[in-house]
């Protein structure tokens, strides 16, 4: 089924609120309002998004250190989010977990990780327990290049394929892995071409482009809830911003890229320019209803910084609920 326009506005909407969320965090982070450090996925707000868009609302999604793009694409309450990530009481785990350690289990989004690669499989383990209980439901984990070269993901991948768990795995390829350029970690950087190993298919799609990864997230979950089993999807992406917001504070942060490859990208594939060059071919979208919605999302985060700021810190006698088993607790 072709997406309608009010799909398409609507994807295009989410993209533009999780840049304004991640430019607006970056400014917190200078700030010194964000305790320890957060992840930004500004350019890769396509994949997140186009992923998003291609599950029903039951499934679920867990992710990784660079999450808030995936759960704000899942629809995760932002007030939440941002009053996590900066550590108020009002926060998803009450400020306990920041940016590594988000959550929402009513739009099913089952956490994120800081371990590299550790989601992969707690995936394949949700996944086993649909197949099991029978539940129609899918589970899409996403991971980054880096990720994919942990052991987790070649066993992971290896059992989901022999026992047809209903799982969609995303990876999201921005080239790097922390300061390491994946043309210095792989021989094979076409890290789709894997899923014939484990024998499943694999979609190697431009990670810049929303509709794309849309249409091979689709097939895969179709694929999972026919019950022939797991796909890998490979989106390949840049990030726009450095590894972690406090290293690219750091004099020498971002040494480790060639002169002008941020730039380069940033002029010519920036996923939300791309996204808005085609809506308003598709006619869609004019300069005045860009503005509009320009202010919307604008609007959206500036609400939920509002919330977020006027938060309460958490009380320190909170500070080891959740941490340990309660007494009696079942
Ligand atoms: C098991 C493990 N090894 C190393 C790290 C340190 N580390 C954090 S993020 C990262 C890079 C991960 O790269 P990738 O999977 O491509 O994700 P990206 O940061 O590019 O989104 C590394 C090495 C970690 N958190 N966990
Ligand atoms: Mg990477």
């Amino acid at each position: 089924m072709p997406l309608t326009k009010e799909t398409l506005l609507n994807m295009y909407r989410r993209m533009l609120t999780i840049r304004y969320f991640e430019e607006g965090l970056t400014e917190f982070s200078k700030q010194g309002l964000v305790p320890g450090t957060g992840h930004v996925s500004i350019g890769e707000e396509a994949v997140a998004v186009g992923s998003c868009s291609a599950l029903g609302e039951k499934d679920y999604i867990i992710s990784t250190h660079r999450a808030h793009g995936h759960l704000l694409a899942r629809g995760a309450d932002i007030n939440i989010i941002l009053a996590e990530v900066l550590g108020k009481a009002t926060g998803c785990t009450g400020g306990k977990g920041g940016s590594m350690h988000l959550s929402d289990f009513g739009r099913q989004i089952l956490g994120t990780n800081g371990i590299v690669g550790g989601g992969i499989n707690i995936a394949g383990g949700v996944g086993l327990a649909i197949k099991k209980r029978k539940t129609g439901q899918i589970c899409l984990a996403f991971f980054g290049d880096g990720a994919a070269n942990r052991g987790t993901f070649h066993e992971g991948l290896n059992l989901a394929a022999l026992w047809k768990i209903p799982t969609v795995y995303v990876c999201t390829n921005n080239q790097y892995g922390l300061s390491m350029p994946q043309s210095k970690a792989c021989a094979n950087l076409d890290i789709s071409a894997r899923a014939a190993a484990y024998g499943m298919p694999g979609y190697r799609v431009d990670g810049t482009d929303v509709i794309a990864v849309y249409e091979a997230v689709k097939s895969a979950t179709d694929r999972a809830r026919k019950g022939d089993g797991p796909s890998l999807i490979e989106a390949v992406s840049y990030r726009l911003r450095g590894h972690s917001m406090r290293m690219d504070q750091m004099p020498g942060g971002s040494d480790y890229r060639p002169d002008g490859e941020v730039e380069d990208w940033a002029a010519t594939k920036d996923p939300i320019n791309i996204f808005a060059r085609k809506l308003k071919e598709l006619g869609y979208l004019t300069d005045e209803s860009a503005e509009q919605i320009d202010a919307e999302c604008k609007q959206v985060f500036d609400a939920a910084s509002e919330f977020a700021l006027n938060s309460p810190e958490p009380e320190p006698e909170t500070a080891f609920t959740w941490v340990y088993a309660q007494e009696g607790a079942k």
